[in-house]
C-alpha cells in the first residue's frame, strides 16, 4: 500500500470562508473528505496536515523521508518566500508534487515565483479543489510505474 502525504500551509485552514471568488466555497475538511474518500478506494494509506507554521512544515517534511512514499504539497504564501520548506523539500528522495488551488500564474506578479517548482516533479494549478484528487491520481501513476 503506497502511503501519500498531502501538506496544506498558512490560511488554508480558512477555505470557505473568505475569498470565496478566489478559491471556492468548499472547507478544507470537504477537501480532507474527498482526498480520504479517493485514498480508500485506491488503497493508498493517505496521511493529511495543515499548519499555518513553517517550521511545522518542515518538520514534517523532514519526517517524510522515512515514512512517505509521495509528498503533495499546498504551501500556500510560503510558495513564494520559504526557502526552509524548498530546503527541507529538497532533501527528500520521494517524489514531490506542487499543488495550488488558483492559478497562480494569472494573479499577482509575486505569486508568478515558486520555491517549491525546482524541486517538485510536477505542479497542478488552477483547477480548484479537485486539483488534490488530480494531484493524488498523477502520485498514483507516479509510484505504480
Ligand atoms: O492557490 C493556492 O492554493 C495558493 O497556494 C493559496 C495561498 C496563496 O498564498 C498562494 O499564492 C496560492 C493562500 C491560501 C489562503 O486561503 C484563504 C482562504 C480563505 C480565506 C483567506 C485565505
Amino acid at each position: 500500500m503506497n502511503k501519500i502525504i498531502i501538506l496544506n500551509g498558512p490560511n488554508l485552514n480558512l477555505l470557505g470562508e473568505r475569498e470565496e471568488s478566489q478559491y471556492g466555497s468548499f472547507t478544507l475538511k470537504d477537501v480532507e473528505k474527498i482526498c480520504t474518500e479517493y485514498a480508500i478506494k485506491n488503497d493508498i494509506k493517505l496521511t493529511l496536515f495543515q499548519s499555518n507554521i513553517e517550521g511545522e512544515l518542515v518538520d514534517k517534511i523532514q519526517t517524510s523521508r522515512d515514512n512517505q512514499d509521495g509528498l503533495i504539497i499546498n504551501a500556500g504564501g510560503y510558495t513564494h518566500t520559504s526557502v526552509a520548506i524548498h530546503d527541507a523539500l529538497k532533501i527528500l528522495k520521494i517524489p514531490i508534487i506542487e499543488l495550488h488551488i488558483s492559478n497562480i500564474y494569472n494573479r499577482e506578479e509575486f505569486r508568478h515565483k515558486s520555491l517549491i517548482s525546482k524541486v517538485a516533479k510536477g505542479i497542478i494549478c488552477g483547477f480548484g479543489a479537485n486539483g488534490y484528487i488530480m494531484s493524488l491520481n498523477a502520485m498514483k501513476k507516479i509510484l505504480e510505474k
